[in-house]
């Protein structure tokens, strides 16, 4: 399935047009191209009725995502077809030779209104997003200094399988990264110094056996009402497993929550994976849904994202002009 905005018919035609200037930053090995791909797909998973016979009629309206640039367009093509023709990993080695990928994603988030009338009010049913990944900023300083300067939000995915060291380099490098961007963007700080943008914290992967036994053993994950893993608090799970004596390899995640507080006021929080868990006949099997190989290399089946979508969406957006 190739999206993309295909026509003048997926820009913004009238009134205000709304952005939300995201920046994403995660340890290498963290998912975060997956996580970009999934966007639009997550959108589809979202509106889909799942479980208990469900028929999405008690959805909300459903969004559609669409890429809008040509490197957008072109990278969902490639990422598309491994992810849900081929059910593997799109940054896979070995995978197609069309690697080109754009550090900077652009989206229009699109949903029909139910009520006709109102259509009038656009803002509420379109959007601009700009994902950039932050690259490494032990060498690209310069460029994740203006990404920071010009978001509106951060994504921050937090990988808790990582057994490399790349997760234990990320955090230093994170809180170094806020530490730079709280000096630089001083005049615009709150009165306890903390950052002028929307932070949204994500556990990634948390399909992985092991982070999803944790979240089963600790109660925290269910079933909800339509057939969906759920955590139900993101924040405490998210807490759990950076504890020194929780599943995750590297000891500096226990650094990570009291970083992010001293950065940030109010953080919101996700359980992520953009591979989701396996279904079958439309439900999951609580004892039987992983839906990774254990080595991480291919799905078992269709990715079914969760977690990727409202992290952006509850993101606030700015305005940034008048169509015409
Ligand atoms: N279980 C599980 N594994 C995932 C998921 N997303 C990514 N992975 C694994 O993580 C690997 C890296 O994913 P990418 O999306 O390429 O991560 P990245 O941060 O873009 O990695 P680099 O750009 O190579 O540093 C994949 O090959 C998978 O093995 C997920 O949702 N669940
Ligand atoms: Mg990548």
């Amino acid at each position: 399935m190739t999206r993309s905005s295909g026509s003048r018919d997926g820009e913004p035609t009238g009134g205000a047009v709304l952005e939300k200037r995201i920046a994403l930053w995660g340890a290498p090995e963290s998912g975060r191209t997956t996580f970009v791909a999934m966007v639009p797909e997550a959108a589809e998973e979202r509106s889909r009725g799942l479980g208990h016979g469900g028929t999405g009629r008690d959805h909300p309206p459903r969004w559609k995502v669409f890429g809008t640039d040509d490197a957008t367009q072109r990278f969902l093509r490639h990422t598309d077809h491994a992810l849900l023709s081929e059910h593997r990993f799109p940054g896979e080695p070995g995978g197609s030779v069309d690697t080109a990928e754009p550090t900077r994603y652009r989206f229009l988030f699109r949903r029909d209104p139910r009520l006709v009338p109102l259509h009038r009010f656009t803002d509420h049913f379109r959007f601009a997003a700009t994902i950039t990944e932050l690259p490494d900023p032990s060498t690209r300083r310069d460029e994740v200094k203006r990404a920071l300067a010009d978001c509106t939000g951060l994504i921050v995915l937090f990988d808790p399988t990582d057994a490399s060291g790349a997760g234990e380099d990320a955090v230093r490098a994170l809180d170094r990264m806020l530490t730079e961007a709280a000096a630089d963007l001083q005049p615009r700080t709150d009165p306890r110094g903390r950052l002028p943008f929307e932070p949204a914290v994500c556990v990634t992967k948390i399909d992985d056996m092991t982070l999803y036994r944790e979240a089963r053993l600790g109660a925290w994950a269910e079933l909800d009402r339509d057939g969906r893993v759920r955590v139900r608090d993101p924040r405490a799970y998210f807490r759990r497993l950076c504890e020194r004596d929780g599943p995750c390899p590297y000891p500096a995640a226990a650094e990570l929550p009291g970083i992010l507080e001293r950065h940030f006021g109010r953080i919101r929080y996700y359980a992520t994976s953009a591979a989701g868990f396996r279904r079958s006949a439309g439900r999951i099997d609580p004892e039987s849904c992983r839906n990774v190989d254990p080595h991480g290399n291919r799905l078992d089946g269709p990715p079914h994202p969760q977690g990727v979508l409202e992290p952006i969406l509850g993101m606030r957006a700015v305005r940034i002009a008048k169509g015409g």
